[in-house]
């Protein structure tokens, strides 16, 4: 490691030492101000209702402190899920006034898709499945054992479905991983990884249905992303809906239609933790691991580019794979069957200097490099840092051993919100937080960074 980052290190580590009880206390306090009854807002002000990759994130944070709400928040969200298996990306609150967020139920029009188990209470599309994840690493650390054995039991079934509908729903060129159909299934919606396809759209203005913003009322303007882009995403989400979400159409109704390294390698990092949980209440978990082995050998096969070492998302009409230097490259790292050459080739990447700036005072990791012309200091996964993307690829270092590298990140993320607060996201130079504030899964998942054992 260079003087220069040890510097850093050293940097972020001294901002934690003392401050570490009262960080996981104000922490706490977001979780606990954004409950609302018997699930979590990402955040009162621009996030007004359930999300499905949030309450993930969320329920593994709060399980630290309190064990039922964390367990409530996944049941909440799967009681909203379609009888296909697949869960909804947004469970709507029916109390929150129609202009608190756009698109609300009335733009998505679920109960179009005979699967939507009640009309128009969520969303019509999904979101990256951490939620077999986030299950097994919650009852890791259960003192209340015997209660979370019994929320493995509830839970199994329908985590089994979520994962059915991805692999049988959603492969329409059968290439073993599962495709979305909009950016905002991604979970990572204004990456400049959508931008070449989002641009090769041609869409015509009139397949635009007029709609209003309400996201510019409570958020600035440049964080956010640019009206052509909300454009894009309306006219997808439209397409989609006017298909009433059938899948067996998505090469007619998905003009967006990707397979991608990120939401992959969660599904696969889920698959491994289904296999867990069958083992922990008496199920037979073969059918899991020879899942795992399955999309293990798709992402390597679709989504690896050897000439550039780097997993790129696939563009399922062209069959070509789409490069960019965005974070969602690195989270194969999740995938414990990882050659080992692949290992070295993404850590070499991820500590050059595209995503690992090395001056005291900056922070790791960029969403995008910061070399790229695009890279933006400030708009939403344009360049800023996330804590959940840190988390992710945390977890991906720490499973290959590559523990100076997960160190730094942990480090990073923790100083972030000790010098920042609970923001949305963070710029990389000067650390300074963005989007809304008190967001959830910063809080959640700083208390995961700060009260998982080294
Ligand atoms: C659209 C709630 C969600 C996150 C996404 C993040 C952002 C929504 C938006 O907020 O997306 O789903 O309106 O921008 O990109 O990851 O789940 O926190």
């Amino acid at each position: 490691m260079s003087d220069s980052r040890e510097t850093v290190l050293r940097h972020h580590t001294r901002l934690i030492g003392p401050e570490r009880a009262s960080l996981i206390r104000a922490a706490e306090q977001v979780l606990q101000d954004n409950w609302v009854g018997a699930s979590t807002v990402p955040s009162r002000s621009l996030y007004p209702h359930q999300w499905s990759w949030d309450a993930a994130f969320i329920s593994i944070g709060r399980s630290w402190f309190d064990e039922p709400r964390a367990r409530l928040e996944l049941l909440t969200l799967f009681d909203a899920q379609w009888s296909n298996g697949m869960v909804p990306h947004i469970v709507f609150d029916q109390a929150t006034p129609a202009d608190a967020y756009f698109p609300g139920p009335d733009f998505w029009d679920a109960g179009r898709s005979g699967h939507a188990p009640r009309r128009n209470g969520t969303s019509g599309i999904t979101q990256p499945p951490i939620h077999a994840r986030a299950v097994w690493e919650m009852h890791q650390h259960a003192k209340d054992v015997d209660s979370s054995l019994a929320f493995l039991r509830t839970m199994y079934p329908r985590l089994v479905a979520q994962h059915d509908y991805l692999a049988r729903d959603r492969d329409p060129t059968g290439i073993g991983l599962p495709a979305i159909v909009h950016p905002w299934e991604s979970g990572l919606d204004d990456s400049p990884a959508w931008d070449r396809l989002l641009g090769a759209l041609a869409i015509a203005p009139a397949d635009i249905p007029a709609y209003r913003r309400f996201d510019l009322d409570r958020a600035d303007p440049a964080d956010r992303p640019t009206n052509a882009t909300y454009d894009a995403f309306v006219y997808l989400a439209a397409r989609y809906r006017d298909s009433d979400y059938r899948d067996a159409d998505l090469l007619t109704s998905a003009p967006f239609l990707i397979a991608g390294p990120l939401f992959s390698a969660i599904y696969l990092w889920s698959t491994h933790a289904l296999a867990d949980i069958a083992v922990a209440i008496g199920q037979d978990p073969g059918p899991h691991r020879a899942a795992a082995v399955r999309i293990s050998t798709a992402l390597m096969e679709r989504l690896w580019d050897a000439h550039d070492g780097a997993f790129y998302p696939r563009d399922l009409h062209a069959d070509r794979l789409q490069p960019e230097e965005t974070i969602v490259s690195f989270a194969p790292l999740l995938d414990p069957a990882l050659p080992v050459a692949v290992v070295d080739a993404l850590c070499a990447r991820l500590e050059s200097i595209c995503f690992h700036p090395e001056a005291p005072g900056h922070f790791l990791i960029p969403t995008y490099s910061v070399r790229s012309p695009g890279f933006d200091v400030r708009r939403y996964w344009r360049g800023p840092v996330w804590l959940n993307t840190n988390w992710l690829l945390w977890h991906g270092l720490r499973l290959h051993g590559r523990l100076r590298l997960a160190e730094e990140i942990a480090a990073s993320s923790i100083a972030l919100v000790a010098r920042s607060g609970f923001r949305e996201y963070f710029e990389p130079f000067d650390g300074s937080g963005h989007g809304t504030d008190d967001f959830s899964w910063s809080a959640a998942l700083a208390i995961d960074f700060l009260r998982r054992p080294a």
